[in-house]
């Protein structure tokens, strides 16, 4: 049941976008919308996405967003949310970020998945996400909400597609046979000095079971995985701010490394 209009909808996404394309901040939409749902995020949330691909943009992911306990509690929600991936977030590893671009960046230690067959919800579930899987690969997400000071709830960061910005994948890709997603290590560390850590557990249990979730929550919509997406499961850690001048490398147990610059 959605509250907003298609006018306000349309308003909204616009809003947002520009937040994004302008690189400003702007207030939380559930200030001015309090009586707001789920549904109403995320159809802002797929407007933002048609008016992109309007403009020739084309969406080359999904992620998924506040899937472990670090960051469910770093940013004061307790559920997760999904959001789309757009072509130019995509950045080469070893790559400099350009600050002047973003509002107030933090990065995140990710797992993600390349999926060959596609999964549509309801009752999507591990072993369907297994059975679906090419292979998974590292990934770190540049996060950038365009909240004031990067707080929200979760209608209004679903709105602004759950703070995807950048992200950075590559390092070493492995199949899942005869891999426990639960104990691969990842270790985070900025200018030189380790800041995080966590193991695949912390998204879920599995971040097997992130996919299942994208799945299953795509499928109220009527939509589907197709087969061949790349999905990012969500943090396994806090996320960390980062400004100019700051150093980024994470090592993933098996997968090789990733890194990044902000300038
Ligand atoms: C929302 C997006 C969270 C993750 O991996 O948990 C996310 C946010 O924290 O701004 O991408
Ligand atoms: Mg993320």
């Amino acid at each position: 049941m959605s509250t907003l209009s298609r006018e306000e909808i349309q308003r909204l996404a616009e809003h947002l976008e520009n937040a994004e394309l302008q690189v400003h901040d702007v207030t939380k939409i559930t200030d001015d919308y309090p009586d707001m749902d789920f549904e109403d995020a995320y159809d802002i949330q797929w407007e933002i996405r048609r008016r992109k691909e309007a403009r020739g943009t084309r969406i080359v992911g999904m992620k998924m967003g506040l899937t472990s306990w670090a960051k469910m509690a770093q940013m004061g929600v307790e559920q997760p949310c999904y959001g789309f991936l757009a072509d130019y977030f995509s950045v080469a590893d070893g790559s400099a970020i350009d600050t002047s671009k973003l509002i107030h960046p933090k990065v995140e230690a990710e797992i993600a998945f390349v999926t060959n067959k596609s999964l549509k919800g309801p009752g999507v579930h591990v072993a369907d996400v297994l059975a679906a899987t090419d292979f998974i690969l590292p990934a770190v997400e540049v996060i950038d909400s365009r909240y004031r000071d990067f707080k929200f709830d979760l209608k209004s960061v679903v709105a602004d597609n759950s703070s995807s910005s950048r992200f950075v994948t590559g390092g070493v890709s492995s199949s899942v046979s005869g891999l426990d997603l639960r104990t691969l290590g990842v270790v985070m560390e900025k200018n030189g000095e380790i800041v995080e850590m966590a193991t695949g557990a912390a998204v879920l249990g599995n971040p097997a079971e992130s996919v299942a979730m994208l799945a299953n929550m795509l499928g109220t919509r009527g939509e589907e995985l197709p087969a061949g997406t790349f999905v990012m499961t969500g943090g396994v850690t806090a996320a960390v701010a980062v400004t100019a001048g700051d150093q980024i490398l994470v090592r993933y147990h098996g997968l090789g490394t990733l890194s990044m610059r902000f300038v």
